[in-house]
């Protein structure tokens, strides 16, 4: 693991000195870049980037292509942590041990900014830097905004808001933690094989092995939300409890929640070991998961 994590600080410096260029570059004039920065350059550890890195590295696809890849997703998630954190969503003070954008400046900004680290990241996958054709592109930008919007991340998170406080079937959770935090890692998969322009069937068996990569990463945010340290997580831990969340760990208890996470990377484990020794380090990050604290 210790080897993981190296290569996991290394793909966020490589992220972040990537997107800080994307800011200096651009310097259009703008009162949100502040809180755009600080939203996105708040200490996350750059996951998402690293999936990317560690499936392209299956299909042997050159390194800055992926950290551009990555970069977007990134403007992505940290776009809906910002509005996570909301009043009228989640309403949470603190995230990666800072004060949430909104507590650091205001509710508008906080929307504002997210929304611009949305359409950031469209930008950035049509900008000059990534060296793809045309066509891919397209297809690239089409994913990412089927994975973000009404049939992905959005439509998960307005399940997971309407499912508080109500009785939930584990199959109902269990497709709203795919739709909140599966289809972007879905497309961290998918991606790779957009780039290779792998048919339809190759495609599909990476984003369904991102999905359930995402659903594992997000099972085990809920079960660090139970039983993590604060200190460790930067924000207070049994969110999900006082809120009445529809999360696996308040339906079927912890210790069930932690077998069912084990079973599903062991699936994982099983599909991914087919792609050879190339695929050693997107089995690391699997491993990661299980073994993170935060
Ligand atoms: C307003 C159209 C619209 C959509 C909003 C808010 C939203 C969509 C979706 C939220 C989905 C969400 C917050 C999922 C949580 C996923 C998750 C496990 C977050 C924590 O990820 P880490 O641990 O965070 O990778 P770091 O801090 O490391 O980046």
């Amino acid at each position: 693991m210790p080897n993981f994590v190296s290569k996991l600080n290394t793909i966020a410096k490589n992220t972040d000195s990537y997107l800080k260029n994307i800011f200096l570059k651009h310097n259009r004039r703008s009162y949100l870049m502040e809180s755009m920065k600080y939203g996105v350059f708040s200490g996350g550890k750059r996951f998402r980037s690293a999936v990317v890195v560690s499936t392209g590295k299956i299909l042997g696809i050159n390194h800055k292509k992926l950290i551009i890849i990555g970069g977007a997703i990134e403007c992505i998630h940290s776009y809906s942590l910002m509005h996570d954190d909301l009043p009228s969503m989640d309403n949470d003070d603190l995230r990666r041990g800072k004060l949430s954008a909104h507590k650091k400046f205001n509710e508008f900004t906080a929307i504002l900014a997210g929304n611009s680290l949305l359409t950031l990241a469209f930008e950035i996958l049509t900008g000059s830097d990534l060296k793809l054709p045309q066509k891919t592109k397209v297809e690239l930008i089409k994913a990412l905004a089927r994975c973000s919007g009404y049939s992905g991340l959005a439509d998960g998170q307005y399940s997971d808001l309407t499912f508080e406080n109500k009785k939930i079937s584990k199959n109902n959770i269990i497709s709203m933690l795919k739709k909140k935090t599966g289809h972007l890692f879905g497309f961290c998969c998918e991606s790779i094989a957009i780039i290779k322009e792998q048919n339809a069937r190759k495609r599909n068996k990476l984003k369904e092995i991102g999905i359930k990569i995402g659903l594992l990463f997000q099972i085990v945010d809920d079960l660090i939300d139970f039983k993590g340290d604060p200190k460790i997580v930067g924000k207070p831990t049994r969110n999900d409890e006082r809120k009445g969340k529809a999360t696996l760990v308040n339906l079927l208890g912890y210790d069930e929640t932690l077998n069912y996470a084990r079973e599903l990377k062991k699936e994982l484990d099983n599909q991914i070991k087919k792609y050879g020794i190339r695929s050693n380090d997107l089995m690391e990050s699997v491993e990661f998961i299980l073994n993170r604290e935060f």
